[in-house]
């Protein structure tokens, strides 16, 4: 790795975006779904984009019949301000020794993959796993942010990537992990 700072990497980080707020009143190409594998809605942020989606969005994941841990399944977007949700399904977490973190992982990667076969512009985040499924934030972030970073990095036509936390020591933890990555070590 040089030292030299690379214009790749500071425009992957201009086409970042985090910020505190409800992710359901963020206009996006795509907002992402924290879900259960039934997909049949939830609490959380499930159950706060099923309300403002309306039934539309219901009846869609019903046709699906489910989706398995560490995977993610795209759907319209009934009346929310996107084109689409996208369900990932992250990992319950269960101490850190049962593949909590590659799956988390895992559910990022085909969220982008989803983002990139559509052909979306933009994609909006909440911190997945780390509500309802206990996933420690402070373990999140970075497989969080390095999976956006690196997206980023691969993905010329995707335009801004938002990172919606619901509060202010979320989005603390998530600006001091993004300014770690970015210090080169
Ligand atoms: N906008 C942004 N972030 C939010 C919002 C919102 N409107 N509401 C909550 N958060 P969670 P999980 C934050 O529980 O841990 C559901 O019942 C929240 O503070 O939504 O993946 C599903 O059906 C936390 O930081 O998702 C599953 O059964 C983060 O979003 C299960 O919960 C994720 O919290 C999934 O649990």
């Amino acid at each position: 790795m040089s030292d030299a700072p690379s214009s790749d990497a500071s425009s992957s980080t201009d086409r970042l975006v985090l910020m505190r707020g409800d992710l359901t009143t963020v206009a996006a190409d795509a907002l992402v779904n924290t879900a259960n594998a039934s997909l049949m809605g939830g609490g959380g942020v499930d159950g706060a984009l099923h309300r403002a989606a309306g039934p539309r969005l219901r009846a869609e994941c019903r046709k699906l019949r489910g989706c398995p841990m560490g995977e993610a399944r795209i759907t319209g977007a009934g009346l929310l301000p996107a084109r689409y949700v996208i369900h990932a399904v992250g990992p319950m977490w269960r101490g850190g020794q049962h593949g909590e973190r590659e799956l988390l992982a895992n559910c990022y990667r085909q969220v982008f993959a989803l983002v990139e076969a559509h052909d979306l512009r933009s994609v909006a985040f909440p911190s997945i796993a780390t509500g309802v499924y206990g996933f420690p934030i402070e373990e999140a972030a970075p497989i969080a942010l390095r999976a956006m970073l690196s997206a980023l990095e691969r993905l010329a036509s995707l335009e801004r990537v938002t990172a919606v936390l619901f509060s202010d020591a979320d989005l603390a933890v998530y600006r001091r992990t993004l300014d770690a990555l970015r210090t080169p070590s």
